[in-house]
């Protein structure tokens, strides 16, 4: 991170109206471990970051513009990167899970990403295998609009997430471990803001006067959610998750994971106070507080380095994001097919909390599920093939499909669909009642993250338009990891015409010897004998569930681990 060195690298973001280049230089992204990087001023760690520096920079291109991303791993590991939110039609293998739509990429090789982006807005892009994104590979990703509905002078993109001073791997090993049968989640040591003007991070924003400003808010966050408020300031929203809506001010709102939300502010003309951006961490799911972890955080927005700065707070206010209308309007229509997924967080017969959907905590398949799909023929239609352990649900080329989630955990959850956007029908607090369905939207919000509330549920609804293998998960990278993920094969005869992935994705497997055909087990056809089913529900009543966890509970104890070992070893 570096001062700007003067305010005119602030880049202005009005709308051009020059031609649109066919391609933006390519981005060549060496994944690198940075040592000794104290990134929230507190504790001093290795983390991932890109070209041997941390953060990781900004892809930014046009609409309809060639953006190549070249990932090289110089890690000791293998590493994948997920454009967050972007749809990769046609071009599955690009959109990055590893040991889903591609082989991780090995040490030393090069995983080439090149797209020409069908949409606009504000999105991200992170490591997509393990938990890689919470080290430190996680980056803005800009789509520029090149008619943007609303005029503004400049923009600033606004990072937010929550930081952790240990290795996610070695927190894991505890989280997900026989000492923490409850499966309560590490609270993160510290929260992180970074301002990036478009050319590089800044410390502050700065406003010129009478100025209208965008900015790009993006959690990037791993577990926490923020409530995002500006003293002294409304704001007004105009974008969701890459799509644009009807301007709506308000003073403040949640900013739940992997979320994105563009705000409009207008500087005042006077400049003799500075203000505070606000931030609010909820807390509602963190079982403890660490000693570094604020409650509350501020960044300035700087009119002079000499004003004083005003502390009075925004009034409070919660914007729901259902109440935002996109621009580009579309209606609901009626689902073809629907998807009920009961989500549940529980001790299972392995000793250790797992998410699961119905019953099934996700697994990676020896073969990835894409090559599966391309290779199966007429099987492909058949979810088998996918392997029980991975969620696989088959998708109809064109339907309108239905997802309700229903979630029976005391903690809400942010879901999100790969390749696609989705509209959200409703929302509650209760489980979804089929008696009573909710009733077709004029113009319903899109996003590809959806917030489903502690033991509540949500719909919602998306076309088929897009064949390919996509993920569907819990985007707390702590619930994704011990299995809060289904896989949707969307229209799989379809993709086997549609995707068809170039050598390099294959031979990037070839080199780490995975199979690239065959069915979840690498065997031919529809043959699964031999299939593991993977941890299982604790079979009996909820009090013999209790005495198992209480068990473990007091097995920990004794070992003076306490039965949140993390907090322990931090
Ligand atoms: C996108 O770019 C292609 C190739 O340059 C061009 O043919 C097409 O018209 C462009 N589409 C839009 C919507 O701008
Ligand atoms: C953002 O906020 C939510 C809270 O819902 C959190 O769980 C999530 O992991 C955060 N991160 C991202 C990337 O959105
Ligand atoms: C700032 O000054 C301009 C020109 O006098 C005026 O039109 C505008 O309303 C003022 N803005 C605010 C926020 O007071
Ligand atoms: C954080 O801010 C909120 C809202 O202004 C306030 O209610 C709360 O007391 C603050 N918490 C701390 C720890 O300062
Ligand atoms: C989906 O249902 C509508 C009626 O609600 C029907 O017109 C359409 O053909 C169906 N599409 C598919 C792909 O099943
Ligand atoms: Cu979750």
């Amino acid at each position: 991170m570096r001062l700007s060195t003067c305010f005119a690298t602030v880049l202005a973001a009005v709308a051009s109206t020059a031609v649109v280049s066919a391609a933006v230089a390519p981005y060549n992204l060496d994944i690198t471990y940075v040592d000794n990087v104290n990134a929230d001023g507190v504790s001093s760690r290795r983390v991932i970051g890109v070209n041997n520096k941390w953060p990781p920079p900004l892809v930014v291109a046009d609409y309809n513009e060639t953006i190549t991303v070249n990932v090289k791993n110089s890690l000791d590991v293998p590493t994948s990167m997920h454009s967050h939110g972007l749809f990769f039609k046609g071009e599955n293998y690009l959109d990055g899970p590893s040991g889903i739509t591609q082989c991780g990429i090995p040490p030393g090789g090069t995983y080439k990403y090149e797209y020409v982006p069908k949409q606009w807005g504000t999105y991200w892009y992170h490591a997509h295998n393990g938990g890689q994104y919470v080290d430190g590979f996680r980056g803005p990703l800009i789509i520029r609009n090149p008619n943007e509905p609303y005029k503004y002078d400049f923009e600033y993109i606004v990072i937010l997430h929550d930081w952790y001073h240990n290795q996610f791997d070695d927190i894991l090993k505890d989280y997900a471990g026989v000492y923490n049968p409850t499966g309560s989640e590490p609270p993160p040591d510290n929260v992180i803001i970074l301002i990036h003007d478009g050319t590089d991070y800044i410390e502050k924003m700065k406003f010129l006067p009478g100025k209208t400003y965008r900015l790009r808010i993006i959690n990037m966050s791993a577990f926490t959610m923020y409530h995002f408020s500006i003293g002294g300031h409304s704001m007004d929203v105009i974008e969701v998750d890459g799509d644009d809506t009807e301007r709506k001010t308000t003073n403040g709102f949640w900013v739940s994971v992997a979320q994105r939300w563009s705000v409009l502010v207008t500087a005042k003309n006077a400049t003799d106070k500075n203000y505070p951006v606000n931030l609010i961490v909820d807390d509602s799911m963190f079982a403890i507080i660490p000693p570094t972890l604020k409650l509350n955080y501020t960044t300035t927005i700087e009119y002079s380095p000499t004003a004083t700065l005003d502390e009075t707070p925004a009034p409070y206010e919660e914007l729901d994001d259902i109440e935002l209308s996109p621009i580009i309007k579309e209606a609901s229509t009626p689902a073809n097919q629907t998807i009920t997924l009961d989500v549940l967080l529980d001790l299972l017969d392995d000793g250790i909390n797992h998410g699961s959907f119905n019953g099934i905590t996700w697994t990676r398949p020896q073969v990835p599920t894409i090559f599966t799909a391309l290779s199966a023929g007429p099987d492909a239609t058949n979810p088998d093939i996918y392997g029980k352990r991975t969620n696989a649900i088959i998708i109809e080329h064109m339907s309108m499909v239905q997802v309700i989630i229903n979630n029976n955990d005391g903690g809400s959850h942010p879901f999100h669909l790969h390749g696609h956007k989705f509209q959200i029908m409703g929302r509650s607090t209760e489980f979804y009642d089929p008696s009573k369905p909710y009733p077709e939207l004029d113009n319903p919000i899109r996003r590809d993250v959806v917030q489903v509330p502690a033991m509540g549920s949500a719909v919602i609804r998306f076309r088929a338009d897009n064949p390919g293998v996509w993920l569907f998960h819990c985007h707390i990278q702590w619930h994704m990891e011990t299995g809060l993920a289904a896989t949707f094969i969307e229209a799989p005869l379809e993709m086997q015409k549609t995707v068809k992935p170039p050598a390099f994705v294959f031979d990037q497997c070839k080199s780490q010897n995975i199979a690239t055909s065959g069915n979840a087990l690498g065997k031919l056809g529809t043959d699964m004998e031999g299939e593991e089913l993977g941890p299982q529900p604790l079979s009996g009543t909820w009090e013999k569930k209790g005495k198992i966890a209480l068990a473990f509970t007091i097995l920990s104890a004794l070992l003076g681990l306490g039965t949140v070992v993390w907090f322990a070893s931090t």
